[in-house]
């Protein structure tokens, strides 16, 4: 298991569109592993394999406050939306920002696990806020998408500064 590095915008290929888990082997547990070990070292609520430079249908969410409720999504599909709610969001590729986000209020599900069962899930709130964020990744959309432009060049600006000033 190994910590991976977590790409920052702006970066080509958080702007990918990521391809389906074909089969679920020793490498896509692999991956999940190290997802989940890198949400937790980073703090994150969830994590894309987009955001580790792996273009791959998997993501990994744990919205609990004690991080003892992990779970690991594969080719998760929205198969209904119902209503909407204004979330504060933040997002460990655009770190440092936060603002609010329209996203559905409540979400279907279908995905499979990491035994490779289909389950079907039905969110709301914040966890659905939160998934939709990660699905978003998964098709190269980030949250600052949904801001005005100006804030849109500001914060990409900053962020660019900020890299060159990198160490
Ligand atoms: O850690 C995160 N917090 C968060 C808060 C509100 C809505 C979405 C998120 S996801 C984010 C981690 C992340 O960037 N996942 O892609
Ligand atoms: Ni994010």
């Amino acid at each position: 298991m190994a910590i991976q590095r977590v790409l920052t915008h702006p970066e080509p290929r958080l702007r990918e569109k990521a391809r389906p888990v074909e089969a679920i082997n020793q490498n896509i547990l692999t991956l999940l592993d190290d997802m989940a070990e890198t949400m937790y070292a980073y703090q994150g609520v969830g994590l894309a394999a987009t955001q580790i430079g792996v273009p791959l249908r998997v993501v990994v969410v744990d919205y609990s406050t004690d991080r003892s409720g992990l779970h690991c999504l594969i080719n998760p599909e929205i198969l209904a939306e119902e209503g909407t709610q204004e979330h504060e969001e933040g997002c460990l590729s655009v770190p440092g920002y936060y603002d609010t986000v329209k996203r559905p209020a409540q979400m279907t599900l279908r995905y499979l696990d990491r035994e490779g069962n289909q389950q079907e899930q039905v969110v709301e709130e914040g966890l659905a806020a939160c998934y939709s964020h990660e699905i978003e990744h998964l098709n190269g959309i980030l949250f600052v998408d949904h801001l005005s432009l100006l804030k849109q060049k500001r914060i990409k600006k900053r962020l660019e500064k900020q890299m060159e000033t990198r160490d």
